[in-house]
């Protein structure tokens, strides 16, 4: 429930604050192994987590190898076929952390095919967190990540071509589901010619009980050049910690930055909060920061903790994640949200 004094301001700026007791975004009792992911995208890529973990893999592996897939994919929001920056430019930012909390992030690279990968070997081979742009190209380069072409999908460049009409920066992110949810296949890209997201966050429980996360993007369409999210930002896109639980985001980056988003999920469910109420309250946290601009805004957390146990939640409508844990069980969730 919201409390009482959030709900009259919610209320103040004509919004509805929604409960949606009939989806259940949630589990009580404990999965192992287990991965969740963000997006329809997410089962395709949580059966390549899943194959790591049905077998006692590493978390680690499972969340490099699941976001592999989308970025793989090059008719997808993310990795090379992705909208590219608003100067035609494909750029892309990835991080992954393990449970031992470790962690590598690149931000900003071009040409690379798997940014997750480049942020593994950040990770385990240089004394660094991140690396951006030629620095962190010229390092994957020397690590033997072969150089793509520099050229847009045939979908972006229709995509560009048609924003730089009117070249106006409206990040209206991920709310172009306008509240419903897809359970079937639908085309990546929206009829307009845009994404209708631009990221995949992963998050795994292995069968030895270790956590690691993963997350990959091309950032946010037509961005202005240089600009970095939350996805490469430990702590903002990504956070994992083995104590307690693993979390990761999709949405306007620079909002998840604003409150250490996963850092915050991470340390609600260290003070004994379930993910979903964890997510929810991170949720909280930037409604009550934005003000009326909240409208404009979409931001969705998933979260696991170490009994594997999942949840995630929203502003507004339209989000949803990824969940496997058998052979069997790999299914789409609604995520609950706040805003009407
Ligand atoms: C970003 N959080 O770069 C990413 C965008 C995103 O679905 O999640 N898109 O801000």
């Amino acid at each position: 429930m919201l409390h009482r004094r959030h709900f009259i301001r919610l209320g103040s700026l004509g919004l509805t604050a929604v409960s949606f007791s009939s989806f259940r975004s949630t589990t009580k009792a404990g999965k192992k192994p287990l991965v969740i992911s963000t997006w329809r995208e997410g089962i395709n890529a949580n059966k390549a987590a899943w194959e790591v973990l049905r077998q006692g893999g590493r978390a680690l592996d499972a969340v490099e190898k699941g976001v592999m897939v989308t970025e793989d994919s090059l008719n997808c929001c993310v990795g090379l076929g992705a909208n590219p920056d608003r100067e035609g430019i494909v750029t892309l930012d990835a991080s992954i952390m393990d449970e031992n909390g470790n962690c590598g992030a690149v931000a900003a690279i071009e040409r690379i095919k798997h940014p997750i990968s480049v942020a593994r070997r950040v990770m385990e081979k240089t004394p660094h967190v991140l690396l951006v742009g030629q620095g962190a190209q010229q390092f994957a380069v020397a690590e033997g990540f072969p150089l793509e072409e520099q050229k847009l999908s045939d979908d972006a460049k229709k995509a560009y071509e048609q924003w730089l009409k009117k070249s106006e920066y409206k990040p209206i992110i991920n709310i172009e589901n306008q509240g419903k949810h897809s359970f079937v296949p639908v085309p990546n890209r929206l009829e307009n010619g845009d994404f209708n997201h631009d990221t995949i966050g992963m998050i795994a429980l292995d069968a030895n009980g270790n956590l690691s996360g993963s997350c990959t993007t091309s950032g946010m369409g037509f961005k202005m050049r240089g600009r970095v999210g939350d996805s490469p930002i430990i702590g903002a896109g990504l956070y994992v910690d083995n104590e307690v639980g693993a979390a990761t985001s999709s949405g306007l980056g620079e909002e998840v930055i604003k409150i250490c988003g996963t850092h915050l999920v991470v340390e609600l469910m260290r003070q004994g909060l379930h993910p979903e109420d964890a997510c929810k309250k991170a949720v909280e946290r930037i409604i009550s920061k934005k003000g009326s601009k909240i409208k404009e805004v979409q931001v969705g957390f998933i979260a696991i903790n170490k009994q594997g146990e999942y949840g995630g939640y929203a502003i507004q409508g339209g989000f949803e994640f990824a969940v496997c844990h058998a052979d069997d069980k790999n299914f789409m969730v609604p995520s609950k949200f706040i805003i009407k």
